[in-house]
């Protein structure tokens, strides 16, 4: 027996679609009273900076639009990988989106020259990049492949992690398989250092540890513990090797779409909402590090730090063929400022 819908509630709901169809502006903007549900996916669980992050930007939105604009977030990549995730965005699929920036390089190639291992010192040099004119350019290259980026949040400074045994120098990590994130610098880079490196995607990743598929991995120490990595992997290098943003990414039309004041509110909001989320992942490192005493986080001295990067002079190249030495040098200039 199909389930018939009270009448009222059928008419009310045309009605609401015919509200939201009938009432987008001569300039295609939402007119005052319709209701936007932004759909927000990511590849990180719901313990995720990130995802705090999502929530805390919707409920900015609702409380300053009166709940007009609210976000629904779809975490542990429910819409996809963030590759999937990216071109989602592209097609309108997906309203908003936070990816590594490494993906990003794949539609993007310009954003390759933020992977170059060892070239960020600490987050003042990070944040002088990334939220200084470099770091809006890329933003804004996003424009030509269909993305409008509004931001970038933190996922943070990547360590080495392995089962094994403790690494200390590339001669330890020799021949381990290791995972890398999509990204053919990242790739190059690993197996420079000697390691057996191949691309998958992040929501494959603790399964793949699990099943022995990679002995080795790297990302930010706060995403290690949120996923549970700990349980599958050991021994915790702090290299410090590649800081890795978050850039927040929105379907243009859906931003076209907000009314000139909903602007305002929306980039009020990521402004606030990136403050939040980056205090937010400054906390998380130390809070994983505290909560896991069965792994062993290995600090190393600067000159074993030297024995890793020494190897990334190839890397440099590799990335200045693909981007240009324009951007590398701007950045390491800053970088170095
Ligand atoms: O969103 O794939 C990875 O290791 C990244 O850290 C991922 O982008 C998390």
């Amino acid at each position: 027996m199909l389930f018939k819908l009270p009448k009222k509630f059928v008419r009310s709901a045309v009605m609401a679609l015919g509200l939201c169809a009938l009432s987008v502006g001569a300039a295609g903007q939402a007119s005052a009273n319709t209701k936007i549900v932004l759909k927000a996916g990511h590849a990180s669980s719901t313990t995720s900076t990130g995802h705090h992050a999502f929530e805390f930007l919707g409920k900015e939105l609702a409380e300053k639009t009166n709940g007009q604009i609210t976000i629904q977030v779809f975490p542990s990549a429910q819409l996809g990988s963030e590759r999937e995730l990216i071109e989602s965005i592209q097609l309108g699929n997906v309203d908003m989106a936070f990816v590594s920036s490494a993906v990003l390089g794949n539609f993007n190639k310009e954003f390759f020259a933020l992977d170059i291992p060892f070239m960020f010192k600490d987050r003042d040099s990070v944040y002088r990049v990334l939220d200084g004119q470099i770091g809006q350019g890329l933003l804004d290259s996003l424009n030509k492949v269909g993305i409008k980026a509004v931001g970038y949040w933190e996922n943070g400074f990547r360590q080495l992690t392995n089962n094994k045994k403790v690494i200390r120098s590339p001669k330890d990590l020799e021949g381990m398989k290791m995972r890398t994130m999509e990204n053919e610098v990242h790739i190059a880079a690993w197996k420079a250092e000697g390691a057996n490196p191949a691309p998958l995607a992040f929501g494959e990743l603790f399964t793949a540890l699990q099943q022995g598929t990679f002995d080795a991995q790297e990302g930010p120490i706060n995403l290690f513990y949120d996923m549970k990595f700990h349980e599958v992997q050991k021994h915790i290098s702090m290299t410090n090797h590649v800081y890795s943003p978050w850039p927040v990414m929105i379907n243009p039309d859906v931003y076209n779409r907000f009314s000139d004041e909903q602007k305002v509110i929306f980039n009020d909001a990521m402004k606030k909402t990136t403050e939040y989320q980056r205090e937010l992942a400054k906390k998380a490192d130390d809070n994983a590090v505290a909560n896991m005493p069965n792994v062993t986080i290995t600090k190393l001295t600067p000159e074993e730090l030297e024995a890793f990067s020494s190897k990334m002079g190839p890397i440099h190249e590799l990335v200045k063929k693909k981007v240009g030495a324009k951007i590398v040098d701007s950045i390491i200039a800053e970088v170095n400022d």
